[in-house]
């Protein structure tokens, strides 16, 4: 019998990868793990995470009126490192979530500030992806996979985001009342032990997806093994007032280095999605990610889908 290699619940785009080094205005190594958003008008900003050929990364936009071709991309770096004043930023910045904050109205744009003591969560503010308000280094190292959540919870704005611990890295989450100051931690996903698919280190991906029956998070595991390690997708559901809490999870990975795009490159067998758009029908999921980390791609997916499968699990 012939077996599926998944549940076909992401969808990839028949043309991937949709954006390489090849397509920048000036010389790049790399490009990959994208944040994502629509603005205003419907067109797709991706904040794109660009490696250059020192090494470090910094961010650049790419915009798109259909979000997978036509991609107008800044002529220079967006927003760069500025390790003079907020020294946590001497090896690059790395890894944006995008979240648009209504009671804001602003982007909230939080990354992976890589110091000297390792990778901390840094987060920024901007209206228009070209001026950006720093708050600095709001969690230190070691410290990523960060996103903020769209509105507060009981007058508190919430954050989700994977410490390394001594025990593995798990997803975590913590409240602010000034978006500065972070407390009442409290670890909200474990990452599975021995031979699961998502042991010992777990980390959200792109930021939370607000449905009727909870936060859908799609969260990235990482399973290491002789040959090195292979990054994979799956699915957790979480309460709409208390979003530490789990309502479900699925046991099987959903989306894996598959094609050869996803499979070779600067890091081997690695998806690594960190946005999506929402279409207007409130359930076509484009989901940007990482490919090995070397190129953008793009799969879609049905929010009402994915909520069947991990209701089924
Ligand atoms: C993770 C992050 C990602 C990267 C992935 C694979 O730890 O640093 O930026 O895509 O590793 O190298």
């Amino acid at each position: 019998m012939k077996q599926k290699k998944n549940p076909g619940l992401l969808h990839r785009y028949k043309e991937n990868p949709i954006l390489t080094a090849k397509d920048w205005p000036y010389p790049i190594h790399s490009v990959f793990n994208p944040g994502a958003t629509k603005l205003k008008d419907g067109t797709t900003l991706l904040l794109c995470r660009v490696e250059d050929r020192t090494g470090k990364s910094h961010l650049c936009a790419a915009r798109s009126i259909n979000g997978i071709d036509d991609w107008k991309i800044d002529a220079e770096p967006t927003f760069m490192a500025d390790p003079e004043k907020f020294p946590e930023e001497l090896w690059g910045i790395e890894d944006p979530r995008i979240t648009f904050i209504p009671e804001l109205n602003q982007y909230a744009v939080v990354y992976t500030a890589y110091s000297k003591e390792g990778p901390g969560v840094a987060l920024a503010f901007t209206k228009d992806f070209q001026v950006f308000e720093r708050y600095g280094m709001i969690l230190q190292p070691e410290d990523k996979d960060a996103a903020l959540l769209p509105r507060k919870i009981e007058g508190r704005w919430v954050m989700i985001h994977r410490p390394i611990g001594a025990h593995g890295a798990h997803m975590w989450i913590s409240y602010s009342s000034d978006l500065k100051q972070w407390g009442d931690h409290k670890m909200m996903l474990e990452a599975r032990l021995g031979g699961w698919w998502d042991a010992n280190k777990i980390g959200l991906s792109p930021p939370p997806i607000e449905t009727p029956q909870g936060w859908l998070v799609i969260y990235h595991g990482v399973r290491h093994n002789a040959s090195g390690a292979l990054y994979r997708l799956g699915l957790a559901l979480f309460d709409l007032n208390t979003p530490e809490l789990c309502l479900k999870r699925g046991q099987e990975w959903i989306f894996g280095a598959e094609e050869p795009y996803e499979q070779r490159g600067d890091v081997d067998n690695v998806i690594f999605p960190c946005g999506y758009t929402l279409d207007a029908d409130g359930d076509t999921l484009n989901i940007y990610y990482g490919a090995a980390d070397t190129s953008i791609a793009l799969a879609t997916c049905s929010v009402k889908v994915l909520l069947e499968w991990l209701v089924k699990q």
